[in-house]
């Protein structure tokens, strides 16, 4: 029998990455494309010392499942999925992929600003439909927003926030308003971040960041009243959850104008349903949660996650997610 741990890897990774698990650990993994479907990964769960997962939920009825279960790591920086009272409650570690991912996540906003504030999505669409003809266009119907030189107000200045922060001012020269549950002196120092109240922050930026962990603190925190504190031509970008944002609040905000546009990653329900009125604006850019999802990023943070199970089941290092920190002892 062997003697090394059980574990339970619930979608498909790279050769390479499964060979460094099987020399750790005795595994039992999902062969197919996409994610273990939960009643069998549920099933899967009796004899288990470690999951690997990326978004599924680690809730009281996973962890009912779970009698031998130590440690969950997650190829995610997110990790809004745990249910940490109830993985405190029995002593499970959970792990997380920072750092890697950063570079990759800020590419894609500052895609998304340019996206939504050039116009691009529309007017890739306008172009392939035809109605780029002589006559057609008039007066400043092309016309978008600058992303250099704008204000730009990013909510949440963690590590990606400040590759976001990077890119805007060494790339766009652009103002840098930040809000954050605690100021960031380097960032200050590094990018000439200012801070700024959340009220503030909404009503002097021309695009807002959000790119904040979700959290009980977080949840719905911008709604109508926030959208109403925006400028007319401003443009709100969402890379972090969809929940933290009102999404019925911000499809009014959208279709009435209160402000000119939205580059989403992330929605309230996803995939979001194809009824959800925002895919209908054409202000708005919609992009299936990719933030992370380049070759190189995704392979890195599946690596790191294997790497935090193995540091997390046999006492080596591991990125721990800050609430948990306190279960092991240093
Ligand atoms: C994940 C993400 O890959 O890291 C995160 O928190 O949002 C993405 O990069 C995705 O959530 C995996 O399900």
């Amino acid at each position: 029998m062997s003697s090394k741990p059980k574990v339970l890897i619930t979608q498909k990774v790279h050769e390479n990455i499964q060979a460094y698990l099987n020399e750790h650990f005795d595994c039992t993994c999902w062969e197919q494309e996409g994610v273990m479907p939960r009643a069998q990964m549920l099933e899967s769960l009796k004899e288990v010392q470690g999951v690997f997962l990326s978004g599924s939920p680690v809730n009281a009825e996973f962890i009912e499942h779970a009698p031998k279960l130590r440690a969950v790591s997650s190829a995610s920086v997110g990790y809004n999925h745990f249910d940490i009272e109830a993985m405190k409650s029995k002593g499970i570690i959970g792990t997380h992929t920072p750092y890697v991912l950063d570079g990759t996540v800020a590419d894609l906003v500052l895609a998304l600003m340019l996206s939504a504030g050039r116009r691009i999505a529309e007017l890739d669409a306008f172009v392939k439909a035809g109605k780029w003809q002589k006559g057609a266009v008039k007066g400043n119907d092309l016309f978008g927003m600058d992303v250099h030189h704008a204000t730009v107000g990013i909510i949440g200045m963690g590590r990606i926030g400040e590759a976001i922060a990077k890119r805007a001012v060494n790339g766009f020269d652009m103002e840098l308003l930040y809000y954050s549950r605690s100021r960031k002196p380097d960032v200050e120092e590094l990018y000439g971040a200012q801070y700024r109240s959340l009220e503030d922050l909404l009503k002097e930026s021309d695009y807002v960041v959000m790119i904040t962990p979700l959290t009980p603190e977080t949840e719905n925190m911008i709604g109508k009243e926030q959208f109403s504190l925006m400028k007319p031509s401003a443009f709100f970008i969402n890379a972090s959850r969809g929940a933290t944002v009102d999404e019925q609040a911000m499809i009014e905000a959208l279709q009435n104008g209160t402000i000119r546009g939205a580059g989403l990653d992330v929605f309230q329900q996803e995939p979001t349903p194809i009824d959800n009125p925002l895919l209908k604006l054409p202000n708005v850019v919609t992009l299936p949660h990719i933030g992370s999802a380049t070759e190189k990023t995704r392979y890195d943070m599946t690596m790191l996650a294997a790497e935090n199970l193995v540091g997390a089941l046999t006492g080596g290092k591991a990125y721990i997610v800050e609430e948990l920190k306190g279960l092991v002892k240093s």
